[in-house]
């Protein structure tokens, strides 16, 4: 057993009874109500989940095993090349322990990926038999289904194995997958848009310089890869990626079908698919100019003419963030520094001086400031990438990180199948007119 996995096996059997208590001991005490207004708006801010892995905070943003992102930037371990941002795999045992990790603790994970990493031949031919204008998340979605067969839960469940154990091969699947997520990304990439000249990995890099690599773009973009990946992790439970991996993996479905729920889920246009949504439109913003830099007049009049044919404004507003995300800043800092004269980049940062404003103004959005996805995909087209089709697979590899995180604990700590009950229009009508 390797020292991560003795070292969460002890976490487990110390936390366990914390929530067994809870359970047994306080289980009736009430901890929110639920008003009609909840009930039929997506459940916003019901609390009915737990996790410890992070936590969002709607004006301070989103805390990774109580770390602030400028703190898990600042104390994680680094690359020694002068590289700016920390390991990817530290990263994840951060999330795993909820302990920073020494170099040693970092260099046993990478050496797990390496270990781990090798992705079998029939996925690239699931990727290769479907057809050419197959968007790049299917092709993902479908390579990380395409696995299931490998599940060590599945075999395990099927030996009868106990249910305090289930931890265990989920922890395998975890780290199976999250070791070859960067090359089936990369792959895809290629093997759609440069005619299949695939890079093959280098496995003395660790899973950011590695992405880079595969994906034949230069430093910086190491450090961008990781700093993309730990940001987009995890955001709490509720999102709707995190919450379907949580979801579909309480009905005992491995990893794999998880993890490809997660990234359906993630490919849509009000969660992961705006980052390619913001490029898109702000191509749109550029091209209405002629390539010149609009006044600040210009530019709030095409966010009115977007409001006012009734589409929302891609990367703002926000279901629970009630400011500007600290992820959108940590991506704007990387900007500033590498690629502050980039034209989209200019045009990011003006929209960034208008749109609150103007959704104010507007009157509907709880949250008028920019969110994650305002920022990620200028980075992604700076570094050579323009087929924004491919941002969310970026995100996917991304949130793989923080859900496996969750799914391993939820079975360490025996979270039930979930069954949230139902009512009837009429039902809720009833309880309605009685008040
Ligand atoms: N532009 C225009 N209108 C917006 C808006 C925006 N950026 N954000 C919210 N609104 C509107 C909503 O559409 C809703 O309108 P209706 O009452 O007509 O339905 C109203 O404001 C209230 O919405 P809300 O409570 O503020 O926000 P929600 O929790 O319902 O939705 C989100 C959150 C992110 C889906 C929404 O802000 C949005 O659509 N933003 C644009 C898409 C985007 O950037 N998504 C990425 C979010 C981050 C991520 O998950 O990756």
């Amino acid at each position: 057993m390797s020292d991560l996995k003795k070292k969460l096996h002890e976490k487990i059997e110390n936390w366990r009874p914390r929530t067994t208590k809870l359970i047994k001991e306080y289980g009736d005490v009430v901890v929110g109500d639920v008003t009609i207004a909840k009930l039929i708006g997506g459940m916003r801010g019901i609390k009915c989940l737990v996790t410890d892995i992070s936590y969002l905070d709607p004006y301070e943003g989103i805390r990774f095993r109580g770390y602030t992102i400028p703190e898990v930037l600042e104390k994680l371990p680094k690359p020694k090349d002068g590289s700016e941002i920390p390991f990817v795999e530290g990263f994840v045992y951060l999330l795993l322990t909820g302990d920073l990790p020494t170099e040693n603790e970092v260099n046993e994970i990478a050496e797990e990926f390496k270990h781990r990493r090798v992705v079998p031949k029939y996925v690239f031919d699931v990727i290769n038999a479907l057809p050419d204008d197959t968007h790049p998340m299917v092709m993902f979605s479908a390579a990380v289904l395409s696995m299931e067969k490998e599940s060590e839960f599945v075999k395990g469940y099927q030996k009868g194995i106990s249910k305090m154990d289930y931890w265990d091969p989920t922890y395998e699947d975890a780290m199976n997958l999250l070791a070859k997520l960067p090359e089936i990304g990369a792959y895809i990439y290629r093997a759609k848009y440069k005619n299949g000249n695939i890079i093959p990995p280098n496995p003395d890099l660790d899973f950011g310089a590695n992405f880079a690599h595969m994906m034949g773009i230069d430093k910086p973009y190491d450090d961008m890869s990781r700093l993309y990946f730990i940001l987009h992790s995890d955001h709490e439970s509720g999102n709707v990626s995190a919450h379907t991996g949580h979801l579909v993996s309480s009905a005992l479905s491995d990893i794999y079908y998880a993890i490809s729920a997660m990234v359906n889920g993630l490919a849509g246009p009000l969660h992961g698919l705006a980052n390619q949504e913001v490029l898109r439109w702000i191509q749109g913003v550029m091209e209405k100019m002629g390539g010149k830099t609009p006044t600040e007049e210009e530019m709030k009049k095409f966010v009115w003419d977007t409001l006012n044919s009734g589409q929302v404004i891609p990367g703002y507003g926000h279901a629970v963030l009630r400011k500007t995300d600290p992820r959108y800043k940590a991506q704007r800092d990387f900007c500033l520094k590498h690629l502050p004269d980039d034209p989209i980049f200019k045009y990011v940062d003006s929209l960034y001086q208008v749109v609150p404003d103007i959704l104010r103004e507007h009157g509907k959005a709880k949250n008028p400031w920019p969110n994650v996805d305002a920022q990620s995909g200028v980075i992604q087209w700076y570094y050579g990438i323009r087929e924004y089709d491919f941002y969310t697979v970026l995100f996917s590899i991304g949130r793989a990180i923080g859900v496996v995180s969750n799914i391993i604990w939820d079975r360490a700590l025996g979270y039930p199948i979930e069954r949230p009950k139902s009512l009837s229009t009429k039902m809720v009508e009833d309880i309605a007119f009685k008040k």
